[in-house]
């Protein structure tokens, strides 16, 4: 019998792996959480049957929301993770210099899930720089600041990650930023959800001088082809030049090279955002 796990991407769209086993499944306090064997991509991890990771392809969506920010910014040493349990962010921002990681998860769960099954995602958890909190990070950034770069490695804006989206969140990250510091979102696709990476950018530019967008291929999400979105009080990314004399990280995806480039949008996302 073959055994298939799909996600539905739209209510007309399915991505479809083929399985070799369920390894586990549960319902937390907040999500239902699978982990998958393929055939194809090796190990997945899906939140509410949405695909979060897989083994094969995740070091582009870890390493572009990492070190797009990190080598922007120059000289980070303390950073927030918001969401991101599996660890993959983390184990990226470990490749820099940093001093301290926060990573604020609500679900317990997830982390244990990613420990268990994602040695290779989870690696940097133990790290005596990372301390995990099982918060909610919409209420964590009104207590906490003093952060050079905050990452929002969140779910879908449905469900407890929808304030994550919000104008208030934004308004409390940049206050919890330092003055040349940086957030970074995970802002989904353009190519299935075009109305929401609009007002994701547009809800961003209200608080930020500098706001923005560069992209990456991402085969196993919505649309293969994926949005983050970068804000900043006083750093411009485009007129930023990237320090020659920064450690080379050991990267599969992301480039210094190629770093500026990201940033320039294809024009249907271009004029997507300026709509
Ligand atoms: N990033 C999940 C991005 C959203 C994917 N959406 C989807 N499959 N519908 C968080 C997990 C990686 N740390």
């Amino acid at each position: 019998m073959e055994l298939w796990f799909s996600e539905y991407q739209t209510k007309n769209v399915k991505l479809s792996f083929r399985i070799k086993e369920v390894l586990y499944t549960t319902q937390s306090k907040y999500q239902k959480i699978s982990v998958y064997e393929t055939e194809d991509f090796g190990r997945i991890l899906t939140l509410d049957d949405l695909v979060m990771l897989t083994t094969k392809d995740e070091f582009i969506y870890h390493e572009m929301i990492t070190h797009v920010p990190m080598l922007t910014h120059g000289n980070a040493v303390r950073v927030l993770v918001i969401g991101g349990g599996d660890g993959g962010t983390v184990r990226e921002l470990l490749k820099h210099p940093v001093e301290e990681i926060h990573l604020v998860e609500i679900d317990k769960e997830v982390v244990e899930t990613s420990k268990k099954y994602f040695p290779s995602v989870s690696c940097g958890l133990t790290d005596p720089r990372v301390r995990v909190f099982y918060e909610d990070g919409i209420e964590f950034v009104k207590n906490n600041k003093g952060y050079d770069i905050v990452i929002v490695d969140s779910t879908d804006p449905i469900g407890p990650a929808v304030g994550l989206f919000s104008t208030e969140f934004y308004k409390n990250v940049s206050a919890a930023l330092n003055e040349n510091g940086i957030l970074v979102a995970q802002t989904e696709t353009p190519i299935l959800f075009g109305d929401l990476v609009n007002k994701i950018y547009k809800d961003m530019s209200t608080v930020f001088p500098y706001t923005n967008m560069y992209t990456a291929v991402i085969p196993t999400y919505p649309g293969a082809f994926w949005t983050f979105t970068m804000g900043s009080k006083t750093v411009n990314p485009l007129s930023k030049e990237i320090s020659s004399s920064l450690p080379d990280i050991d990267t599969k995806y992301y480039t210094k090279e190629l770093h500026k480039s990201y940033f320039i949008l294809p024009p249907f996302v271009k004029n997507l955002i300026s709509e």
